[in-house]
Formats: C-alpha cells, structure tokens, sequence
C-alpha cells in the first residue's frame, strides 16, 4: 500500500513492513506492463496465485481487514468451550487464552451473553494468552485498532481499579474507583490517557456490558452496550509488541475481577460507529457499507 512517499506492506492483513522515501515509486505512472509470477526480466515465480488486484488508491487498514478476512477480529475468545482450561482463538491470530486458578466455564443457562463464557471468582482468577502481535509485526507503530469484550461484574467493592482486559505494554480497559470504564492505548512508554477529562457511565453489578474502545490516531473512544460514551483527545501511536493478553487481571495481577466475562475482541483497524453497533447486536459481524 502506497500513501504519499511511504510504502506499507500488509501480510493476512496485518502491517509486516513499512519503509519511507519510496518517490521513485510516482514512475509507476509511465509503466507500460504489469507483470504478476514474474519481473520484467523474467525473475519467475514458482507456486500458485489467486486473487491479484490493483486499487487506483491506497487502500485503509479496514479495507485491508476486509480484504483478508471481511473484517474479522484479528483475535476473538468466544469463551464457547463447556469444559477444559482452553479458550479458543476464533481470530486469524490461533492464540488461545487459558482458564487460570479457579476460572472456570459457566454452561448455565442464562449466565453468559452467548453461549457459555467464564466465571471469575474474584481471588486470582483469569485468562491469559502467550505472547503474540495482533495489531502488526512486532516494533512497527500503529494508530488504528479496535479492541473490547463483554463483561458481568458481581462485584464492585474493596478495590480500586479492575481491569477488564490488558494486551500487555499496548492496550487496557479498566474501572476507575467510581467503576467507570477507562479505555487506554500504551504511548510513550505509558497508558494513556492517564486521567482523561471525559468518563463514560458507571458499569453496575450484575449486568451484561459490553465495553468497546477504538483509536483513531486522534481519539480513545469508549463505547458502552454499542453506543458511543466518551471521547478524549490523544495523538501518539502504538508500538506493536508480542505480549500476552489479560482477562480479568492486569499483566501484573492486579486489579482481579469478580464476575463474568464473554466475547473478546482486538481488531487491527477502527471500527465505525455503525460497525460497534453491528458487532453489539449480532456478536460476531462486521459488515461494511
Ligand atoms: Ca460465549
Ligand atoms: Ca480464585
């Protein structure tokens, strides 16, 4: 993908490579021929090929994500399993999440938001992941991502701050004292923002949220039940880095949610408005239109 005199190289739809001063590149305007299996010295490809496009523009990172996959989360837990301590990875990821201590599935019905989903039981209880880079290769920056989940807390009380969900070192949903949802990306060497002006409604106990946060390369918004909630200016991006995710805990342990928890997502690119909203009502569909 070209855009101004940078050139981004996208692999199953996530950022591999990127490298800047690529002007010569504007000679493409006098080319005469485009050759696809081999160069124009006959440097010859051996394998099979599909699908070849060109667009007469650069394409975004979510027409990139449709591309690949009509845009599906590049890592999702259902958290559909009955049994086990395997959360499977329904994203393009294949990074399971494991059921830690005594976190367990919950298959009662009428418990879960869909399906079944996990029990948190307060003292040590989450999910984790081993370490992967959803967002783009490893050390490349990125200013558009998606990431959220549903969660059921059954308790509020004698902690400050519970965190939600963390992808260590890039990405956080916590609660503040006030159980307000805080959505932060990691810049600079921190989460930010660190106190932002603009909160959304307190989460209460004992029902389903779904709390979804998106990054524009301007913006952390928070989206709660599919509707925007908060809005706060942030500029920076994100360095990709392969870590592990958190459910229900901090990368440290910390912050040990009391409830339920559901669907987790992290997309690679901003979803709209109307696409939270989809993904709110149908679970799993991101439609683009
Ligand atoms: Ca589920
Ligand atoms: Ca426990």
């Amino acid at each position: 993908m070209i855009s101004g005199t940078n050139i981004t190289l996208y692999v199953d739809g996530k950022k591999d490579a990127t490298a800047a001063d690529f002007s010569q590149l504007y000679t493409l305007g006098g080319i005469t021929g485009l050759y696809f299996g081999s160069d124009q010295y006959g440097n010859d490809y051996q394998g099979i090929i599909d699908d070849l496009r060109v667009f007469t523009y650069a394409r975004s990172p979510a027409q990139i994500a449709w591309d690949f996959s009509r845009g599906k989360a590049q890592w999702q837990l259902k958290l559909d399993q009955s049994s086990g301590s395997t959360a499977y990875d329904s994203g393009a990821m294949a990074t399971n999440g494991t059921l830690q201590n005594n976190a367990a599935f919950d298959t009662t019905a009428g418990n879960c938001k869909f399906s079944y989903c996990v029990d948190l039981d307060g003292t040590n209880d989450y999910i984790s992941t081993g370490s992967f880079s959803p967002l783009a290769v490893a050390a490349l920056a990125t200013d558009t991502i998606s990431w959220g989940g549903w969660y059921y807390l059954t308790s509020t009380s004698g902690t400050a701050s519970r965190v939600l969900f963390e992808k260590a070192s890039e990405l956080k949903i916590s609660t503040n004292a006030d159980s307000k949802p805080l959505c932060q990306i990691y810049t600079g060497g921190a989460y930010a923002p660190a106190s932002p002006s603009n909160l959304p409604q307190a989460i209460t106990t004992d029902t389903w949220y779904n709390v979804f946060c998106i990054y524009d390369g301007a913006n952390v918004k928070t989206y709660i039940n599919g509707q925007l909630a908060a809005t706060n200016s942030q500029a920076g991006s994100v360095t990709a880095v392969s870590s592990a995710a958190y459910v229900g805990v901090d990368s440290g342990q910390n912050g040990d949610v009391s409830g339920r928890v559901d669907d987790q997502y992290v997309f690679n690119f901003t979803l709209t408005s109307s696409q939270i909203l989809d993904l709110y009502n149908s679970q799993s569909g991101v439609s683009f239109r």
